[in-house]
């Protein structure tokens, strides 16, 4: 083997070693981003929104549906929004007279690998206190903090009373 082809095949060597070094700090990051989803509960919306209200109207409410999709049961304890000075979670019930009552629920439950649906007519968000007033195409940034003190932030983008239905 002449010299110029030792120290050619010491370079390709030193590519490949180099190779593998930058494969297994990518399997090292990899693994810290799996450990670190793992720790953390996981929760993804779907059908989002918030509907729009006339200007002056002091409350709204917010609409969507959270998937876990994590391993471990998540305990939904309080909302908020940038919007909002005050928000809770609602729920609809009927009263003695056939009434349509909101209930303020201090918890949602969502068990691994389900979802909970907020509705019109049943569960919804209540924004209450609204420091303006929202236009369709805004968004709004709903806070949701679960019992581990995790909070998940979700943009929400503003919808018609119209084009949403009513509660
Ligand atoms: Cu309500």
């Amino acid at each position: 083997m002449t010299t110029f082809s030792r120290l050619k095949m010491t370079a390709i060597r030193q590519t490949s070693s180099l190779v593998r070094l930058s494969r297994s700090a990518c399997k090292v990051s990899l693994l810290l981003a799996i450990s670190t989803s793992v720790a953390w509960a996981e929760l993804t919306l779907k059908d989002a929104h918030v509907r729009a209200m006339p200007p002056g109207q002091p409350v709204t409410a917010a609409f969507l549906t959270l998937m876990n999709t994590g391993k471990q049961e998540i305990v939904l304890e309080s909302a908020s929004s940038d919007i909002s000075h005050h928000s809770e979670f609602h729920s609809h019930t009927m009263d003695e007279k056939g009434v349509m009552r909101m209930r303020e629920e201090t918890q949602i439950s969502i068990p691994a690998g389900q979802s909970f649906v907020f509705k019109p007519g049943h569960h919804h968000i209540m924004l209450m206190g609204l420091k303006k007033n929202l236009v369709v195409g805004d968004n709004v940034q709903l806070t949701l903090t679960d019992s581990s003190g995790q909070q998940h932030v979700f943009d929400l983008p503003v919808q018609s009373l119209h084009s949403v239905g009513q509660d």
